[in-house]
Formats: C-alpha cells, structure tokens, sequence
C-alpha cells in the first residue's frame, strides 16, 4: 500500500467519532480491519509499515498482546545472543527487545527513523518485536529475508491476562473496567491490535505458506515442553543449541527465575509505557482462565473460538 493510500486511510480513520477504549475516553483508531490503542500507536505503526527495513539477520517476535511477548522475548535473546545470557540479570526484557512501534518509531523519531535499539549479537543479529497484525505489515516484514516468530495463546487466558495487567494502570482506579467489559469488547474484537482471531490467523497463515520465514508456536506448546520447542526455535533461527544449552535458556527463561530478578520485580515503570516492570509477570500459567470466567463468558468465548479457529481448521483455544 502507498504512503498516500495509508495517510488518506489515516485521517478519515481518525476523523470517525471516538470508540471508547478500555477504562478511558480516547480514540480508538481502526485501521484494515484492525483496532489500534488510539492515534498515536496508529500513526507510529504506520511509521513502521512505511519506514521498516528490516535486514536479512534480523528476527522480528510477532504476537498479540499477553500471548507470551515477555517469555518469549527472552528465550529468543537468550537464543541469539547466548554468550550474554547474563543481560537477563540486569534488564527487563522489554528494553533488550524493543518494540517497533512503542519504541524504535516513537513519536519522537523522525519519519525516516528506524533506530536500532535492539542490541546486535556478534552476527549481526537483531530483534524486534511488534503486536502489528500481518495483515498491516506483511510488505515491511516480506522485504528482505528476515525470521518472523509469532507466539500466540488460547483466548481465555489471553483475556484474562490483559484485565490483570489494565488494573495494574494508575487509570483504572479513576475508571475501573469490570471482566463482562473485558469480555465483551475482547468479543467484538474492539480490543488493542484486535480482533485477536484475525491476528491469529493471519500469522498462521503465513506460516503454513511460508514455514521457513514465520515460526509459529503457542504458549501451551511451550509450557508442555519447553526444551522441545526452544530447540526447534534456535534450529529455525540458524543458532542450533546442544541439549545442556537448551535446558539453560528454558531454566533461566522460566516464569520462576524472570519473575524474580530484581529489574523485573521492580515497580519502576518504563517511561514509554507507564506501567510497572512487574505487570508482566503474574502468574504464567495455562488455564488461570476457570479462576476468573463464568461460564457464560466461557460459553461465548468458545462459540467464537470455534466459529473462527475450528472453522477454519485450526483445532486451539477451547
Ligand atoms: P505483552 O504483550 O504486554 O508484552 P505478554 O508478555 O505477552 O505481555 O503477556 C504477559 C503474560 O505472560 C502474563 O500472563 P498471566 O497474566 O496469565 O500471568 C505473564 O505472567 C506471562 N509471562 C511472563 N513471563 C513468562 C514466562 N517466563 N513464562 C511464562 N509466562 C510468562
């Protein structure tokens, strides 16, 4: 798509009268199909689409948001750069990763800027990661021959996790959002980067054509066995690990050791985001869901599960 196209996109977007989002009155910007955390996010994400090059060493983590960004965010840093596995020590994940358009395209960057944030490993390996559908950055991510890793996360834990880490927000006490909303607008797919089964599938999509550009796993694959999958991850990414290795990045990767460190503990909050180092990591489990969902919501959500994924033919989520 042109710049132009996206830009005439962009303002009639944002000139349609503001949805209400999440726990605050801003504008929710939807663009192809997708809904976008207001005009801000839009505009940095169109920056990325537009401005992107991504090289051919560099591995870009796809997800919707509370899949597993986090854990997976470590495993494939600890992955690529597994002679500095100690950075984890000292860094939250988010900042050894970075995000395209929270960070590397913030509205402070030039139009033209695509900064690399993300520390190179010795071959000249990059990370990114990005909650952009395929759908909106397929062009920029199809440019050069560049590794996509997408984790996803079966619906209910996913809703459950985002209404945990929106109550961690200072805006939530002045506006609280109750589960019946979150359910019911994660539903609608009027949700940050939704709907979440179009985002989905997009990626799967993808990387049933294309298995040797996108990976494709989920956090219920990765929890089962860890060790299987992290070894099949740094096969795919062109780092193969020995058995000792793999067992060390799962180890360190693990929802006990992260959760743990100090920066990550901490309640500092990242200027970019506003949220405290901890609101990443609650309790890393499968099925946390049943503690929170009626089952009316659980109802609803598996209709749409099983219309969206099962349909398709993509047996997950319920
Ligand atoms: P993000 O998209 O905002 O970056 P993301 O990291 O995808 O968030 O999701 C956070 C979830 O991953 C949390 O799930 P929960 O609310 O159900 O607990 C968080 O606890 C979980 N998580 C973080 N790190 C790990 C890990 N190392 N292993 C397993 N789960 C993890």
């Amino acid at each position: 798509m042109e710049f132009s196209q996206h830009s005439a996109n962009i303002s009639s977007s944002l000139s349609s009268p503001p949805v209400p989002f999440w726990w605050q009155p801003s504008q929710h910007a939807h663009f192809n199909g997708f809904w976008f955390p207001g005009s801000d996010n839009l505009r940095r994400t169109l920056k990325v689409v537009e401005n992107f090059k991504p090289q051919s060493r560099d591995v870009i983590l796809s997800s919707f948001p509370k899949t597993g960004t986090t854990w997976l965010k470590s495993l494939l840093y600890s992955i690529t750069h597994s002679s500095s596995l100690e950075s984890l020590n000292d860094n939250h994940p988010h900042l050894l990763v970075p995000s395209l358009e929270l960070l590397v395209f913030a509205a402070n960057q030039p139009d033209t800027a695509a900064v690399p944030a993300s520390p190179e490993n010795e071959t000249g390996t990059r990370i990114f990661n990005t909650h952009i559908p395929y759908q909106v950055l397929s062009d920029a991510l199809n440019s050069s021959d560049c590794k996509v890793v997408y984790v996803t996360r079966n619906p209910k834990d996913t809703v459950v996790s985002l209404f945990h880490y929106v109550k961690k927000s200072k805006k939530f006490e002045e506006s609280p959002w109750t589960m019946e909303e979150a359910v019911d607008q994660f539903c609608k797919g009027v949700i940050p980067y939704g709907p979440y089964y179009e985002h989905v599938l997009g990626y799967r999509k993808e990387s049933l054509e294309n298995p040797q550009k996108v990976f494709f796993v989920t956090y219920e694959e990765l929890k089962e066995d860890p060790n299987a999958h992290v070894k099949r991850l740094a096969e795919f990414l062109g780092f193969p690990v020995g058995k000792k290795v793999v067992e060390e990045i799962v180890r360190r990767c693990s929802f006990g050791e992260l959760s743990n460190t100090a920066v990550n503990k901490s309640a500092d909050m990242f200027t970019w985001l506003g949220l405290p180092n901890n609101s990443f990591f609650r309790k890393g489990e499968v099925g946390d869901y049943a503690n929170f969902l009626t089952p009316e919501m659980i109802q609803r959500i598996d209709a749409i599960t099983m219309d969206k994924f099962h349909k398709a033919g993509f047996i997950y989520g319920i």
